[in-house]
């Protein structure tokens, strides 16, 4: 068994748009009712997970889920009189976001050796609580495998549960046992605080973790007023590293000094608010990165172009990395068409440790599928969507065929 960490990158659906359904997502909400670009978004995707791969980092996809989803549409009972909000949530392609996936415990951390996964429910968003069913049925076929996984239910309502975003693990190696952190809002702020402290509870229970290793820390509600609706918009972490805003978590010190006394050999690469204020870092998304352990041993940090494009934050990158600290890459990629609905690099994947022998080998990427993905797409995926466009036929017949393109070219009809 050779366990290592492989990040599953959700294709952006063809039926990506800006309907600016997230309160409390800065981001979607001052895009809502541009015009998006399918095709383009979902190009910039791989382009992200081809470099990925070039870097010597295990990748693999999830698929984008069937949309317009017509048992919401029925459920809802959507006719012209409906808000034009819920005709949209239909439509939506949220499901690229896999860090909101699931929360996934690695098999070191779970009592019966097993990797655990309990996609996450998403309640807070009707958009987003549509998806866990549809997740739930590809992660089980992603991870058939039942002496290697346990693929569960989600938490029962109204506990919200957003899966990865929410939390984090340290190890000393990725195969080695981890120390998970879970990292709850408390609500009653001006906007939504999506992860309840009950849903990260019943999460840690379920994976068997062991108390010991758990922390449980609650997010700063200043974060989330200013617009960091997920725990991985303030921070970040790999292995010993935590990455992270001065005013991610409630109580700072009694955060760090949490998960130090459950794993001591923590090292907290902290920006402080006088270098970056919370304002830029959720506009740049400098924590929405993807912090990975190249093939040499050494960590680099995957971020928004938008971060270089910041004088405040790309000085404070140049910083980091003359300071000779634990992170000694800064790596832009471009993923705007994400970014414009609070999507980052991070957002963007979910983190499996697992021997890549033991996962259905149709959700991994190499070059050849990565080619496949890109002709698949450049071929089906529509160029633009307005607001106008959603809910017309002829584009809800367009975008059901493309998802259906990419399930016969993967081998994957059985999703459809
Ligand atoms: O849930 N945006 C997503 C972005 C998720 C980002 N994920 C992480 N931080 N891990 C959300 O708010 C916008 C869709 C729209 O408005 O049409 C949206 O759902």
């Amino acid at each position: 068994m050779t366990l290592v960490e492989i990040n599953f990158d959700g294709i952006v659906g063809p039926s990506h748009n800006y309907a600016g359904l997230s309160l409390g997502n800065l981001a979607a909400t001052a895009h809502k009712g541009d015009t998006s670009h399918p095709r383009a978004a979902a190009l910039q995707g791989v382009a992200k997970m081809r470099a990925n791969m070039a870097l010597g980092l295990g990748q693999g996809f999830l698929l984008p889920l069937p949309r317009p989803n017509s048992e919401l549409e029925a459920a809802l009972f959507l006719d012209e009189t409906a808000p034009a909000q819920l005709h949209a949530a239909v439509w939506s392609a949220s499901s690229m976001w896999t860090a909101n996936a699931a929360t996934v415990s690695p098999a070191p951390d779970c009592e019966d050796g097993r990797c655990h996964l309990t996609p996450a429910n998403l309640v807070s968003m009707v958009h987003r609580a549509q998806e866990w069913p549809d997740t739930q049925r590809q992660l089980a076929l992603v991870f058939a495998d039942k002496r290697t996984f346990a693929v569960h239910g989600p938490v029962p309502p109204t506990f919200g549960d957003e899966g990865a975003a929410n939390h984090m693990r340290f190890c000393e190696s990725h195969d080695a046992p981890g120390v998970e952190v879970f990292v709850y809002g408390r609500p009653g702020g001006i906007f939504p605080a999506r992860q309840h402290e009950q849903a990260s509870h019943t999460v840690a229970r379920k994976h068997s973790l062991d108390p010991e290793r758990c922390v449980f820390i609650e997010q700063n509600p200043e974060a989330i007023a200013a617009g960091a609706f997920h725990n991985d918009v303030v921070s970040v972490a790999n292995e010993r590293v935590l990455f992270a805003h001065e005013q991610a978590f409630a109580d700072r010190k009694g955060a760090y000094e949490a998960i130090r006394a459950a794993f001591p050999a923590l090292e907290v690469v902290e920006v402080p608010a006088n270098a970056v204020s919370l304002e830029e870092a959720i506009r740049t998304y400098l924590f929405n990165a993807q912090l990975v352990t190249l093939p040499s041993g050494e960590m680099a940090l995957v971020v928004p172009e938008e971060c270089r494009e910041s004088e405040a934050v790309w000085n404070w990158c140049e910083g980091m990395l003359a300071s000779n600290g634990p992170i000694r890459k800064v790596i832009p990629v471009d993923v705007r068409q994400s970014m414009a609905n609070g999507g980052g690099p991070a957002c963007l994947r979910l983190r499996v440790v697992a021997d890549p022998a033991t996962v259905d080998p149709r959700f991994l990427l190499d070059e050849a599928k990565a080619d496949l993905l890109e002709t698949v797409i450049g071929k089906h995926w529509p160029d633009a969507i307005a607001p106008a466009d959603i809910g017309n036929a002829a584009l809800a017949r367009d975008v059901r065929a493309a998802r259906q393109a990419l399930l016969e070219a993967l081998d994957l009809a059985e999703l459809g």
